[in-house]
């Protein structure tokens, strides 16, 4: 079998590839080790920006979207008993819109079903050869696929990244010692926006799904086990950590819970020879930014500019200038889930507790500080 771009990975990154590729007119094959039941309710990010929005719009991709997607013009900042409303609308004319990975995944996979388009789900021991040849292949249990270029949509855990080289790559890391322990509860969410709570016991956030679907979260160690937290001891701590007087969460059945890790990495380049790395399979970020999933479709946003400049015109030096091009907004939105990790969640001593409610306070009672937060929350327009 033989086809143009070959797409490992059937997230956020390896679907919307294959949409704008698609519009393009541009052939692709999808392969993806897990069931499609499986990526469809993988429950994950939850905020999307303006720049995603529109791109799922552009790609005949946001009409459930648009129906049911909720769209938010701020978040709350809450620290020392106080609740402060960061109105990002106002500040930079953008907002954000709430709908869940599994949404945008359960649509872009419709899509490509609806166009008839190769997707190979519970594809087993994909491996990838000959990345610096100009016919690189995909291998599988189901056959061998001989491409133009593949892209490497594979996640963090992926084949991909690992099968450049050593030596190639260089790469940067930073774990922290906690992580969030989530759940998905049926209650109509006590918010009208998302609470990004900061407090001495740990950070929490409460987020939404839908009217009826809550996605709350706690700080925990990174290790921790989801078995150590019955329903009733999560709602106590989130309860403990976000009540104000007059407010309280309220609480009802949790339908999934379970504990994520974090990390900032990146790997650059993000490409060698015709293999080019997009999403989780180049950079993760904490959580905290809301930023791992639109980076992903970013970064597929790129690479499907070049790809077509490249096929059609013959001309490569988007493909050169890939990587570059994307490292830009990766180590920025690096940068900020970084900074909103280090400034909201519990960690180091007495000293950075106060250096946190010294930059709580400013970033709440700064125009120009609220809007650094604002611009980078709802995704830079230029990095
Ligand atoms: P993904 O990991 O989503 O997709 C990679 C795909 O490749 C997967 O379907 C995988 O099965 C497949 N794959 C892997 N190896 C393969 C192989 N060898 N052959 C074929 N297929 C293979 N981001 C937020 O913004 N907010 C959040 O709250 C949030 N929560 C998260 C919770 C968890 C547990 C994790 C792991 C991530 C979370 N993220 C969150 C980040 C997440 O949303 C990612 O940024 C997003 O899924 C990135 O999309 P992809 O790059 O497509 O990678
Ligand atoms: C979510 O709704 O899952 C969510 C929202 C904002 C974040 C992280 C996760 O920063």
């Amino acid at each position: 079998m033989r086809t143009q771009v070959g797409i490992v990975g059937a997230g956020p990154a390896g679907l919307t590839l294959g949409r704008l590729l698609e519009r393009a007119g541009i052939e692709s094959v999808i392969l993806e080790q897990r069931s499609r039941e499986y990526c469809e309710h993988r429950v994950r990010a939850g905020v999307l920006e303006q720049g995603v929005v529109d791109l799922l719009r552009d790609a005949g991709a946001g009409e459930r979207m648009d129906r049911e997607g909720i769209p938010h013009g701020g978040i709350y900042l809450q620290f020392a008993g106080e609740r402060h409303h960061v109105p990002m609308q106002e500040l930079t004319g953008r907002g954000i819109m709430i709908y869940g990975q599994t949404e945008v995944v359960k649509d872009l996979i419709a899509a490509r079903i609806e166009s008839g388009l190769p997707l190979h789900f519970e594809a087993e021991d994909v491996s990838v050869h000959d990345l610096d040849s100009e016919r690189p292949r995909i291998r599988w249990a189901g056959g061998e696929l001989e491409c133009d270029v593949v892209a490497g949509c594979d996640g963090f855990h992926g084949v991909c990244r690992p099968s450049i080289p050593d030596g190639v790559l260089h790469t940067f890391e930073r774990e922290y010692s906690f992580g969030w322990l989530g759940i998905l509860a049926q209650v109509a969410p006590s918010m009208d926006e998302l609470i990004y709570a900061h407090h001495e016991r740990g950070f929490a956030l409460l987020s939404l799904r839908s009217p009826e679907l809550s996605r709350y979260y706690v700080q925990v160690d990174h290790d921790e086990d989801p078995a150590n937290w019955p329903d009733e001891r999560i709602w106590e701590e989130l309860r403990a950590r976000t009540s104000l007087d007059g407010w309280e969460l309220a609480d009802g059945p949790i339908l999934e819970k379970g504990v994520t890790g974090m990390r900032s990495f990146v790997a650059e380049p993000m490409q060698y020879g015709r293999l080019y790395l997009a999403g989780d399979a180049a950079h993760i970020v904490p959580p905290t930014g809301a930023k791992g999933l639109n980076l992903a479709v970013h970064d597929v946003a790129v690479l499907a500019d070049a790809l077509v400049a490249w096929f059609r015109d013959r001309d490569a030096s988007k493909l050169d200038g890939y990587s570059a091009a994307c490292l830009r907004r990766v180590w920025r939105a690096e940068h900020f889930s970084y900074w909103m990790t280090t400034m909201l969640h519990r960690h180091g001593d007495d000293f950075d507790l106060k250096l946190q409610l010294s930059q709580l306070r400013y970033v709440t009672t700064s125009d120009a500080a609220a809007r650094s937060l604002a611009e980078n929350y709802t995704g830079l327009t230029a990095v």
